[in-house]
């Protein structure tokens, strides 16, 4: 995808496990705010399975359609084949990145979480498109996360010369999205401080303020 850069700057997650009102109005409003990237991720408790996730993927793909916004799924490749969505996001201990790869097409946008040198540099050679960093601060949003990092290996990757795209993962708001942008990163990616706002339209703007404000190049 010739844009990924950009598309990464205000990436949103989110599943109905996340919302506290219907999530078709809350990717609604966070479109509106300026989301630039959004990732379809319905896990955790009371996560939807079967024909309802599929139905709600469905639903949420076409507000991202109408509205140009690219629409990534997390981890299960069957629903974003199902869907011909815009792309995967996996982690670590998902399928192989190389057979991903191979099964979705070389269109297709391709995350991939990464927490080390090591593994950063075998998912670029095995294919993924961009990497997702975390958690950078604490989160309670994944109960599996590890222990926050801060934004040590993006800076350590810039440092060495990895041009991907990158983005910033956990527990990031408008408060903090300026550190993650001034270490390296291309984008911040963000549940809770999106699907939780009273108003998500005004959480998305204020992220995008943030993240165009601190980029090295204005
Ligand atoms: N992945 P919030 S942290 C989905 O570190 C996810 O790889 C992480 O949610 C990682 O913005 C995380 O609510 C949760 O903290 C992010």
């Amino acid at each position: 995808m010739k844009n990924l850069q950009q598309a990464l700057k205000v990436y949103f997650i989110m599943g109905s496990p996340n919302c506290q009102k219907p999530p078709k109005e809350v990717l609604t409003e966070a479109i509106a705010g300026g989301i630039t990237l959004f990732q379809f991720r319905e896990k955790g408790e009371g996560a939807l399975t079967g024909t309802a996730k599929y139905k709600l993927a469905k639903e949420l793909q076409q507000i991202c359609q109408q509205h140009q916004i690219p629409f990534i799924v997390n981890d299960d490749l069957e629903l974003a084949v199902e869907l011909d969505a815009d792309g995967v996001h996996i982690g670590q201990e998902d399928e192989p990145i190389h057979i991903v790869r191979e099964k979705i097409g070389h269109e297709k946008i391709l995350g991939v979480s990464v927490h080390t040198m090591e593994e950063a540099a075998a998912a670029k050679q095995e294919g993924a498109d961009y990497f997702g960093i975390g958690p950078v601060f604490p989160t309670a949003t994944k109960k599996d996360a590890k222990g926050s990092q801060g934004t040590r290996l993006i800076e350590k990757l810039r440092s060495e010369g990895f041009t991907i795209p990158i983005v910033g993962i956990g527990g990031i708001t408008s408060n903090n999205a300026a550190s993650v942008i001034k270490a390296g990163a291309d984008g911040v990616s963000v549940i809770t401080a999106i699907s939780h706002a009273e108003s998500p339209l005004e959480a998305a703007n204020a992220l995008k303020m943030e993240v165009y404000r601190n980029e090295e190049n204005l």
